[in-house]
């Protein structure tokens, strides 16, 4: 009987706690921003909730801005001042995303860089 209880419990506390991929930690993953670069620590993450620093390594200001490509929706960090950080937090698609700084001329200078979503 008692045995019984332990295994009752058990299954109730698996039902509140819900499926793993409710609880399972976000993506990170770091950009490097110098003049004109933009260099991930990563290339590709896994869908879902992901924190995507931008650490300013340059002498300017730089930002971060992204897009999944064929997507509307762009996710974007506030502009950075070197030495200085900031996080952008998005919930992605399996796909593949573009990354941009949007200051003046940046982007066309180089800094941009492709991410992959994988399921
Ligand atoms: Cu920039």
């Amino acid at each position: 009987m008692k045995r019984l209880i332990v295994i009752a419990l058990t299954a109730v506390a698996c039902a509140v706690a819900g499926p793993a991929d409710a609880l399972a930690p976000p993506a990170r993953m770091q950009v490097a921003a110098t003049e004109f670069n933009l260099g991930l620590s990563r290339h590709t993450i896994k869908a879902g909730a992901a924190l995507i620093e931008l650490a300013n390594y340059g002498e300017d200001l730089h930002d971060l801005r992204l897009r999944r490509i064929g997507g509307t929706k762009i996710w974007g960090t506030r502009v950075v001042n070197p030495e200085d950080t900031a996080v952008l937090t998005a919930k992605l698609l399996p796909g593949r995303y573009r990354l941009w700084c949007s200051i003046a001329d940046h982007r066309s200078l180089g800094m941009t860089a492709l991410l992959t979503v994988r399921r």
